[in-house]
């Protein structure tokens, strides 16, 4: 269950987490798509980087509308990807390992194309026409319109008119991706069944849950504020996260279907949420999640659930990273929950250019600062494919042709339609997407020097463009190097195991909240408390800046004995830190 019991914390709290998204992972027949033969080939690869948990990113069977968050069968895979025979053959190698795997699990919504959907469209009066969210056109002006001004998370109406039935049907992401009727226990049960305990049963370890906290609406469907004066439809996230029934559903999953495993894995994605929410589905005594995935800190500057757009992106200041860092650790050790501490997935752009620099003369320095600072932060940590080697984002010469995110896309072609052909404009909406875009976590993960970066067949064409930069920036390269970002990574994750009452379970202390470019903290025996501890604990010193920084050491620490663990920039350390250096010190 969810607390740490009082011999050992649960395996997914001090257990190392690796996000696979398959198409761009590695490709093992040279259709230029990755697939599941070849994430097994590299299993021993991942387990010497210190990875204990696997997510697998939707291999279901998908007319891949959102790369398969779009789901036709939960009980089958997307033939490209491999078979079920594969995925029967993965989980077993990946225990053999002594490894975990979690899949994600997509029950907000299907594709246009699984057949629940399709039955539901035909009429309103088949036995599946309410298992969708159904409702009548509203008539102004003689015209038919969507029921109300909602605007999808990927642009639009976030209503689809259907001829058949004479209605529009709630999508809050792409058309394809009709919303669930979870307002029906029957759908809710079918999915409990055909989407959780068939996995479960075939011995998965737990589940990712994507959109996690937006099956319940409000069904009055009101329309949202006008936030976007000059625009048609409007952001309306108050309207469906965190709903009147959501925590009704989650207790349900829980006690009619999740209970019955024991302890399973089950990780929330919870963006936009307070921790008073939060805590409302993770609290030692609600157990709806095992934990959830902030956003705080991903959502930095971009005013997402405003309305902002992609181009509309601002710089933050590193108090407001701290803030965001602080209320992952606040969940942990001042509420009792727990929490998790990424900062990538396939929907967010590369860290080392998103949160520090990927400048040719610092860019590595910078992804091992990265992985100091959160290898030392408590929660479960979740690493996402190429973010060991510092893969940085894409350039911004790259054209909207070289993109296949729907939701990049979307926002390309929404500048295009209201500026036109404008060039300034075209670059604004290319800044933008190589600043924040989802195809910068979706290119093939670079595995060597070898055309197509190893990825695929040198011969094969890649589904979507490599990184440019692929030759400097490779596995292959950086196992045979001292102090590259993968060998650095490897030896964060082994000093996270090392102290892991200290990094992973230990209480938080940041000693400089306000300082603009030096992020120090201390991270202390749990229950220690605000007034710091004559116990061991660890001091970290981030220089999160191209300039030299003062140490800062706090004064309770001051005459105390320490010894430098680790430094970014190797163990001879200089009297100030360094341009985006890390040090980690024990200090007694
Ligand atoms: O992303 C959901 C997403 O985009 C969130 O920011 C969303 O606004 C929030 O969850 C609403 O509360 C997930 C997947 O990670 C993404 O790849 C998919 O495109 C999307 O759901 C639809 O399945
Ligand atoms: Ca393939």
């Amino acid at each position: 269950m969810n607390g740490t019991s009082s011999s050992q914390p649960n395996w997914w709290k001090v257990g190392t987490a690796y996000q696979i998204w398959p198409a761009s992972y590695k490709d093992s027949n040279g259709d230029g798509i990755g697939d599941i033969p070849g994430i097994i080939s590299t299993l021993d690869y991942l387990k010497d980087l210190g990875v204990d948990i696997i997510w697998l990113s939707p291999m279901y069977d998908s007319p891949q509308k959102d790369y398969g968050y779009d789901i036709s069968n939960y009980q089958d895979v997307y033939p490209p990807f491999g078979t079920m025979q594969d995925m029967d053959t993965l989980l077993e190698q990946v225990h053999k390992r002594g490894m975990k795997l979690i899949l994600d699990l997509v029950i907000n919504h299907t594709s246009d194309q699984h057949p629940w959907f399709l039955e539901s469209k035909k009429d309103r009066t088949n036995p599946k026409a309410e298992w969708f969210m159904w409702k009548d056109p509203k008539i102004i002006d003689g015209k038919r319109c969507p029921p109300n001004n909602w605007r999808s998370i990927f642009g639009g109406s976030a209503w689809e008119w259907v001829e058949e039935r004479q209605q529009y049907y709630l999508h809050l992401f792409v058309k394809e991706q009709p919303d669930l009727n979870w307002e029906l226990e029957e759908v809710r049960r079918a999915l409990y069944k055909e989407a959780i305990e068939f996995w479960l049963d075939k011995g998965v370890d737990g589940f990712r849950v994507d959109t996690c906290i937006i099956y319940s609406k409000d069904i009055g469907f009101p329309d949202a504020v006008v936030a976007l004066p000059e625009e048609d439809f409007q952001p309306a996230f108050i309207h469906f996260e965190n709903g009147p029934r959501m925590h009704e559903f989650l207790q349900e999953q829980r006690r009619v279907c999740l209970d019955k495993y024991g302890d399973v894995f089950i990780v929330g994605e919870c963006a936009g949420s307070s921790t008073e929410q939060i805590l409302e589905y993770i609290a030692p005594d609600k157990n709806e999640f095992s934990c959830v995935f902030d956003f705080d800190v991903v959502d930095l500057g971009t005013n997402r659930t405003v309305g902002a757009k992609k181009h509309q992106n601002f710089t933050y200041q590193l108090p407001d990273f701290k803030k965001a860092i602080a209320k992952t650790q606040d969940i942990i050790q001042k509420h009792g929950a727990w929490g998790t501490v990424f900062l990538e997935n396939h929907d967010q752009a590369r860290s080392v250019s998103r949160f520090a620099t990927d400048s040719p003369q610092y860019r590595e320095a910078a992804a091992r600062l990265l992985a100091l600072c959160t290898s030392c932060l408590s929660g479960t940590l979740f690493l996402y494919q190429g973010q060991e080697i510092g893969t940085y984002n894409h350039s911004q010469d790259w054209t909207v042709h070289d993109l296949r995110d729907i939701d990049g896309i979307n926002a390309y072609n929404d500048i295009k339609n209201r500026y036109g052909d404008d060039p300034l404009w075209n670059k604004k909406a290319m800044k933008g997407l190589a600043t924040v875009g989802r195809d910068n976590a979706r290119l093939p993960v670079q595995w060597s020097a070898e055309p197509n970066a190893g990825f695929t067949d040198p011969k094969s064409t890649p589904w979507i463009r490599v990184h440019d930069d692929y030759k400097n920036v490779n596995v292959a390269e950086q196992l045979k190097r001292d102090g590259s970002p993968l060998r650095f990574w490897q030896q964060m994750l082994k000093l996270r195991k090392q102290f892991p009452e200290l990094t992973t379970l230990g209480d938080f202390e940041i000693h400089n909240m306000y300082e603009q470019q030096n992020f120090t903290f201390m991270k202390k025996l749990k229950g220690t408390g605000e007034n710091g501890s004559s116990e061991k604990e660890l001091l970290v010193m981030c220089n999160f800046s191209g300039e030299d920084e003062p140490i800062d050491i706090p004064g309770r620490l001051k005459d105390r004995p320490s010894e430098l663990l680790i430094s970014t920039y190797g163990p001879n350390v200089t009297k100030h830190l360094q341009p985006w250096e890390g040090r980690v010190y024990l200090v007694q």
